[in-house]
């Protein structure tokens, strides 16, 4: 079955709750959940002055094609009360990014993947590292671990606690 990894974010309500219910109407709509990063808190990058964020990677098995995959994504988002504004990067309480699928490379208006900014963002690549550290991007060709060291993203990201089982 195709692996796909996604990173779960958030940073309005209680976000650890949302990931948990998110993980849940995942694996209810064909996405087989397999490990899950920690918990991470991280500093908003690219949004100045906006709460901290909650991040957290998660590896997944679907028969899923990445379309297919996103529109199951869109729905949890949408379950959990995001509402998008084209154009704006905003506040939110659950957004769900597709980082890698298999060594897949997609490239529509909709849906890139590799995630094209994962790279350069610590929030991804921190917790992507705790459950997939050997794991090659398909166009860098670079490990996870080795991207991770690469990075210069200065921003904070802290581990909170293990599996989103944290007291809240
Ligand atoms: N998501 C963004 C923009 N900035 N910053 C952090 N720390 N975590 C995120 O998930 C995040 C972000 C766009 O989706
Ligand atoms: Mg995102
Ligand atoms: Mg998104």
């Amino acid at each position: 079955m195709p692996h796909a990894y996604l990173l779960l974010g958030g940073n309005q309500g209680v976000v650890p709750a949302t990931f948990r219910t998110a993980l849940q109407q995942l694996s209810g709509n064909g996405v087989r959940i397999g490990r899950l990063s920690p918990l991470y808190r991280t500093e908003p990058w690219g949004m100045p002055g906006a709460d901290f964020f909650y991040n957290q990677a998660v590896e997944v098995e679907t028969e899923l094609q990445p379309h297919q995959l996103l529109h199951v994504i869109l729905s949890v988002e949408s379950a959990a009360g995001r509402k998008r504004r084209a154009g704006v990067i905003e506040a939110r309480p659950l957004d769900i990014d597709i980082l890698l699928y298999d060594a897949l490379i997609v490239d529509t208006p909709e849906l890139q993947i590799p995630h094209p900014r994962m790279h350069e963002r610590r929030f991804v690549l921190v917790p992507l590292a705790d459950i997939a550290p050997s794991l090659r991007h398909p166009i860098r060709g670079e490990t996870i671990s080795g991207l991770l060291e690469a990075c210069k993203d200065p921003l904070l990201v802290e581990r909170v606690a293990d599996k989103g089982k944290e007291q809240e």
